[in-house]
């Protein structure tokens, strides 16, 4: 069999594209999120497709002009009317709709939610440094903690597999069987440490439930999301080095606050480990196998932990410091992207100025009005998935999705056009609403190059 490491030459040159997810025409704020306090808060309040959209835009554009390699994601196609149909809703599309309205307005707002914007939640990424095989996995999350968001993964691993469509260098694996106890929601729970993006990797992978766990009898204010059997049946498909993989328990008090992704409360990128003290139920064992491995992968680990005297959990989960994107400019300087909210509140204002201080670990703050989405409870990390590509990895991608100046232009001209400035969830049952989306996402394929792609959606 041929060495998997032959391709290190080329791997070495890698680098690491966020993919961040283009948020849909349907944005709105139904309060489907379970232990997601910011989702659960704003339920029902007016929310600005078009605005939503223009933020993670901006982003984009910042980062790329940074010279970070950005790229995008589609949206997936909503409402999803093959789900209205799987639960006995007949008749034409304004039919189907009028009737689940009437039924539960809660159904029409699964059908039409914009969830996927969030891609840390598409899938876990594995790269071809790491895979025995060489090629790039993906496993797109089951997503089964929620209703609204268990109905992705069919629709996620079609776009995936439209946009890394070259067989000889990636793998889209299925969704594993969707049920409570195997729980998976992607690169939110998944980090990977490495000295440089082609090189070897430790992954990390965190979980909040036991799928054959008998539980402490405690009773929890939120349930997991994500289940240890579910991480480790990530780490087979993508065919990793056991040596270098850590399967890591989230704090059960961190869920109960709020922490529903394990990216709302730590974040790692190459060689730091950025973490609040109340992320791990056990921290000091995680530090001890996440340094012997990172030491066997030729790099030393660089930890900031915050604890809660500097940061509360609870100014944590409401800021979403954590859920900063840790990045490094084209000069090779790290940088920090948080969302607003972080410069509002004084302690986590205060840490993100003490670590970009002079001779600190981040050279500057970039901060972003992401308020649409973080009223769904989607920071800047939670916006975009991250992979790791080489040159012949990035040339294989057809579509037109790496971002740049004109692609940027285009997409805010198309979102101009055709998103509304305002939704709430009762106008979801105007049918005027599912042919607007129509119209829209038929020019999205042209400008993303993905020929036929919503038309077969
Ligand atoms: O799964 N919110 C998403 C937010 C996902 C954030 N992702 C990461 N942390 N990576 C969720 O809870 C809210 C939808 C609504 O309320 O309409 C929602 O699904």
């Amino acid at each position: 069999m041929a060495d998997p490491h032959d391709n290190i030459g080329a791997s070495a040159q890698a680098r690491e594209f966020n993919f961040d997810g283009l948020v849909g025409p349907s944005h709105h704020h139904a309060g489907l999120g379970s232990g997601n306090v910011a989702s659960m808060r704003h339920s029902g309040t007016v929310s600005n497709p078009r605005l939503a959209a223009l933020q993670g835009l901006e982003k984009m554009l910042a980062l790329h002009r940074r010279g970070i390699p950005q790229a995008v994601l589609p949206p997936l196609a909503r409402p999803n009317l093959r789900f209205l149909w799987q639960l006995g809703f007949r008749g034409d599309d304004a039919a189907v709709l009028a009737q689940a309205a009437r039924a539960d307005q809660r159904l029409l707002s699964t059908a039409y939610s914009a969830s996927s914007m969030w891609v840390a939640n598409a899938a876990t990424v594995s790269p071809a440094a790491d895979s025995a095989d060489g090629k790039v996995h993906f496993t797109p999350a089951n997503l089964s903690a929620n209703l609204h968001r268990s109905i992705e993964h069919p629709d996620t691993a079609r776009t995936l597999r439209a946009v890394f469509a070259d067989p000889d260098r990636f793998i889209v694996h299925d969704a594993l069987p969707c049920a409570p106890s195997l729980g998976d929601e992607g690169a939110a729970n998944h980090t990977r440490l490495a000295a440089y993006h082609g090189g070897p990797g430790v992954q990390v992978f965190v979980y909040g439930g036991e799928t054959f766990g008998a539980g402490d009898g405690k009773r929890r204010r939120f349930d997991p999301r994500q289940y240890d059997e579910a991480s480790r049946a990530v780490a087979r498909l993508h065919r990793l080095d056991p040596s270098r993989v850590v399967f890591a328990r989230q704090s059960a008090k961190a869920i109960d606050a709020g922490v529903f992704h394990n990216d709302v409360i730590a974040v790692g990128h190459l060689d730091t480990l950025l973490y609040h003290e109340a992320a791990f139920e056990d921290e000091a064992g995680l530090l001890e196998a996440l340094a012997q491995r990172c030491e066997a992968a030729g790099f030393r680990l660089l930890t900031l932990r915050v604890d809660a005297r500097q940061v509360s959990l609870d100014d944590a989960v409401s800021t979403y410091l954590f859920n900063s994107q840790l990045l490094r400019d084209e000069e090779g300087r790290p940088l920090i992207v948080v969302p607003h909210e972080c410069l509002e509140f004084a302690a986590s204002r205060r840490y993100l100025e003490s670590i970009s201080a002079p001779g600190g670990p981040v050279s500057e703050v970039l901060s972003f009005d992401l308020r649409e989405s973080m009223r769904n409870g989607g920071g800047p990390a939670c916006l975009r998935l991250r992979v790791v590509l080489d040159a012949s990895q990035a040339a294989s991608i057809r579509a037109n999705v790496f971002f740049s100046e004109a692609l940027h232009a285009e997409l805010t001209e198309w979102v101009c056009q055709h998103y509304r400035d305002r939704l709430v969830p009762h106008d979801l049952a105007d049918p005027s609403l599912l042919d607007e989306i129509r119209f829209a996402l038929r020019e999205l394929e042209t400008i993303l190059a993905l020929p036929g792609f919503f038309a077969e959606a």
